[in-house]
Formats: C-alpha cells, structure tokens, sequence
C-alpha cells in the first residue's frame, strides 16, 4: 500500500492472531494501513528504517504489538513524532503483564498511549479517533460507531426487564 494512515508493527508472526482484531477493525472503517513483522530486539535497524520510511510515506498513527520484553512499541515512539499506540500481547509466562509494563512506563518525554493486554480492536478503534480529529469522514463514522454501542446496551437491558434476571442465572 502505497500511502497508508496507520502502520502496525508487530514482533512476531504469533503476535498476528491477536492483532488481527485491530486490522479488521482499520478495514471496516476503510482505513488505509500497512503491517509488518518487525522486532525491536531481533531486528533493530530494519524497525527504525521503517518507521522513518513510513512517517515519510505520511503515516499518522503508528500501532506497534509485542509481548514478553516488549520493547517494540517504545523504539518506534523514540524514532517518529507521530502518536504511537502500543498493544501489549498476552504471554504464557506472566500472563501479558511482562507486556503491560513495558510498554506502559515509558520514560517521561517519550509516549506511547497502551491498550489493554490483546486489546488489539481498542488498538484500532483509539487510531481511528486520531485520524478523526482532521477527518469528518472517520468522525462522522466513529459517531456511527458510538450509537450502535448504546443501542447494544439498551438492546440488552430491554431484554432483562421483559425476562427478569433470572433469565441469567444458573440457580
Ligand atoms: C515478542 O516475543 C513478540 O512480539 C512475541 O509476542 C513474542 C514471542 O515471539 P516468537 O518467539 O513467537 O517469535 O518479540
């Protein structure tokens, strides 16, 4: 893709099926996008190379996921002054915790805005609201977005006050 809003990092093939929710996200509001597989440890210089070359393409936002020692989403924040979104990814070790605070303490001066652990669709959806603040097109569909949550929600109580709570109990 030539010229893409967004670019997603991620530090692995296996980060991929999580993040998956983000992409598929991106493309319902028809978001142009790039990925890659890239590692902050494992392949360092082709991480800034691309984060250089993507700013330079007019990237706007940037959305980097990795897990364990995640260290990606803070190397690309340290090489771009476009905002960075980081998705910290669930590990088998520690649960996605190690994920959580490496990307969440960043140091004063460098920011990097964290979802929660395989968070990827908030991923997507907190790009898009970026995006929104100098495009009525993804503001008017982020509107559009909102109504349907709430309609969910009053869709669902509707139901509880005609079947009572018990309707959901197992008891
Ligand atoms: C991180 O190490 C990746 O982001 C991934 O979450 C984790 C494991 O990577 P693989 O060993 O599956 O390649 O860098």
């Amino acid at each position: 893709m030539n010229n893409p809003a967004v670019a997603i990092l991620i530090g692995s093939d296996s980060d991929l099926e999580v993040v998956c929710d983000a992409l598929v996200t991106l493309e319902e509001f028809s978001v142009s996008y790039d990925v890659c597989v890239l590692s902050a440890h494992r392949s360092p210089q082709h991480t800034v190379a691309y984060v250089k070359t993507m700013e330079k393409k007019g990237v706007q936002v940037f959305i980097a996921a990795a897990g364990g020692a995640a260290h990606l989403p803070g190397i690309v924040a340290a090489h771009t002054v476009r905002p960075v979104i980081g998705l910290p990814i669930l590990t088998k070790a520690l649960g996605g915790v190690d994920s959580l605070y490496s990307i969440v303490q960043m140091p004063s001066g460098v920011p990097v805005a964290t979802v929660g652990i395989n968070a990827a669709k908030n991923a997507g959806l907190l790009a898009i609201q970026i995006l929104a603040l100098s495009d009525r097109n993804f503001e008017a569909k982020m509107r559009l977005y909102k109504r349907k949550l709430t309609k969910g929600v009053q869709e669902k109580n509707a139901v509880l006050q005609k079947s009572g709570w018990r309707k959901y109990s197992n008891t």
